[in-house]
Order: structure tokens, then sequence, then C-alpha cells
């Protein structure tokens, strides 16, 4: 078994940090997306879409999709619960981890997508970055209403809420997106999830 990863990039970023939550330790093999290493035919025999994260099986087969891989490892491996312990609980981890990437996560690489000189070979949209940014502040808001005086995303203990929203306030970093300060919980929330070992993956 192995990981195709990157470590600059967001999606193989919330894996890597959901893996050491767990205490998995998983071979990586690194693909440099910015050489177009994910578009080789090899590559693309793995994961036709040329995206990482990828998880290649001890049968030669792949995974692909960060949640899909995620959510694999969790039905393997049960503890330490990263999707909540009853059905309620697991619903709303599965809410918040999906605010999290499609409101917050998603966003923030539009905008990185569509201004960084590192996919200035693909057609890159200004304006698709500007109504990402825009629309950043709510989601910010929202999702800070929602965390309150929790520990973690969900709670209080770490969740796959956690790696996505960890991930993408560390792609905020290349994107050169401001979270607004504002947003104290969220502020809190991510000063404390950086003491984590996890969050150095
Ligand atoms: N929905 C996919 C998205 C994967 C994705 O977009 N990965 C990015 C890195 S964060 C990538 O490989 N982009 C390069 C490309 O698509 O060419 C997932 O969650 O795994």
């Amino acid at each position: 078994m192995r990981i195709y990863d990157f470590y600059f990039a967001p999606n193989p970023r919330k894996l890597r940090v959901y893996l050491a939550e767990k205490g998995l330790s998983i071979p990586i093999v690194q693909v440099d997306l910015t050489k177009g290493e994910t578009r080789t035919p090899e590559f693309l025999t793995k994961n036709p879409m040329g995206s990482l994260p990828v998880l290649e099986l001890d049968d030669g087969s792949c995974l692909t999709e960060s949640l899909a891989i995620i959510e694999y490892f969790e039905e393997l491996h049960p503890e330490p619960p990263m999707i909540g312990t009853d059905p309620m609980e697991r619903a709303r981890v599965r809410e918040l981890e999906r605010l999290a990437e499609m409101s917050v996560f998603n966003r923030i690489a539009r905008v990185f997508f569509n201004t960084s000189p590192v996919f200035a070979g693909s057609q890159q949209i200004p304006e698709a970055a500007e109504q990402a940014l825009a629309g950043l502040p709510n989601a910010l808001r929202i999702l800070d209403e929602r965390v309150g005086d929790h520990t973690f995303v969900a709670g209080e203990r770490p969740t796959i809420a956690d790696c996505t929203l960890y991930a993408a306030f560390e792609h905020a970093k290349l994107a050169n997106v401001e979270l607004d300060p504002s947003c104290g919980n969220l502020m809190r929330w991510y000063e404390n999830f950086q003491t984590r070992p996890s969050s150095k993956a």
C-alpha cells in the first residue's frame, strides 16, 4: 500500500493530517504536480483525473478522492473515531466537513488555481478568483458560529472536519488569502490545531 502525495497540495495534506491523527503510517510517494508528473501516462493509469492524493493498494488497484480514501481507512481502523460514534454525531461531523470543504476549502483552492504562477500555463480566470473570494467572509462567519467555543470543529475531539479545515487554512497562506481575524473562534481553533503533531504531517 502506498499514497501518492504532493507535499504542498491541500487534498493530500488533508489525508496526511488524518493519518497522523489516527497514528497510521503509510509509505508516501511524492508526485510533483507542478512538473506535470500527474499527467504522465503511468500516473493516469492510477488516476485518470490526474489528481492527488491516490491510494494504491497491494493488489495494484487505486482509490482516488481524498474523502473516499479517508472513509476507507476509518472503516479499517475505527479507533480513535474521527467520524463520530452514533448516527447523529456522524451526520454532524460529515455536515461540518462538507461545509468546510464546499464553502471554505474549495473557495481558497479556486483563488489559488486562478491566481498562482504555479498554474500560469492553465486557463486562469481572474474573475473566478474574485467570485470565490467574495463568498469567503460569509462562509467563514457561518463556520465560526458553528465552531463556537468547541476545542475542535465538531466538538471536543478531532474529526475529519478538522483535517479539511486545517488543510484549507494552510492553503490560504499559499493562495495569499487573508482569513478574517474577526472570526475569533476559528482563529483560536487554528492556533490550537497548529500545536498538534498532525499539523506538521
Ligand atoms: N476531489 C478530489 C480533488 C483532488 C485534487 O483536486 N487534487 C489537486 C491537489 S489538491 C490536484 O491534484 N490537482 C492537480 C490537477 O488536478 O491537475 C479529492 O478530494 O481528492
